[in-house]
């Protein structure tokens, strides 16, 4: 190997190594504060800030949820969010494609999460550097609307590979549009056997309490009750 080749490895491996290492230090902060947390990903306009103010407006804890927002800029979405009256913070990559750990960290050490049990984060949209990057979360969530295409699986199967839980959302939609659930299900199942798969409407509701049970349950499983 040429020597500038080496150097841009052990650089590459370097960088790599503190962004695991950081994301080690979230998922202990997370951890001693008893918070489960979910990373939510999908491209933009999928449904995600929708899916959490669904979420939220029918979450009797509401008081333990605390939200991440990631844009590229504005903070459009944590004022959405936080009209529904949960601790919300906007965190601006400005050209960055996802969240780097050391953004949440210094957004988590600047929150208040005395009463925080739930943290979502949203990531920046788009299915392909964010699927690259932990981020300390217990669980990765991937959403694909029913506009986007059943083949995205196929041709972005790292998101999947990485994630817990499919959320196929915009199911209101499935009338208007060609979209083989069946098909989108096998697809995800062949990049990741082992992902559980929601259908839910974020617009009428559909499929959203069932989904709201999963994330308890999850929590409830990071703590078990004495
Ligand atoms: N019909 C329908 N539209 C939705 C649904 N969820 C989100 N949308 C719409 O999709 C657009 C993008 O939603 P948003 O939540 O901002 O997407 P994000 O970029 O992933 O956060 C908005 O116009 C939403 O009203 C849904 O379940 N059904
Ligand atoms: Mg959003």
């Amino acid at each position: 190997m040429e020597t500038t080749d080496k150097m841009r490895v052990d650089v590459e491996r370097s960088i790599q190594q503190s962004v695991e290492d950081i994301s080690e230090t979230i998922r202990a902060l997370l951890a001693e504060r008893g918070i489960f947390a979910l990373n939510l990903i999908s491209s933009p306009g999928s449904g995600k800030t929708t899916l959490i103010e669904a979420l939220l407006s029918r979450y009797e804890g509401k008081g333990t949820v605390a939200v991440i927002e990631g844009d590229l800029e504005t903070e459009i979405d944590a004022d959405r969010i936080r009209k529904h009256g949960v601790n919300v913070l906007q965190i601006n990559t400005r050209s960055g494609c996802h969240i780097q750990p050391i953004q949440l960290l210094n957004a988590l050490r600047r929150m208040d999460l005395s009463d925080t049990r739930l943290l979502i984060v949203e990531n920046v949209g788009n299915l392909v550097c964010p699927a690259e990057v932990p981020l300390g979360e217990d669980k990765r969530i991937v959403l694909l609307s029913v506009t986007e295409g059943d083949e995205k699986p196929l041709k972005y199967p790292l998101i999947f590979q990485t994630s817990d839980v499919l959320i196929i959302t915009k199911t209101d939609l499935l009338p208007y549009v060609k979209f083989d659930m069946d098909r989108v299900r096998r697809a995800a199942r062949i990049a990741n056997p082992r992902i559980e798969i929601f259908e839910l409407s974020a617009v009428t509701g559909e499929g959203v309490p069932a989904f709201l049970d999963r994330i308890e349950s999850f929590g409830d499983a990071k703590r078990p009750r004495p």
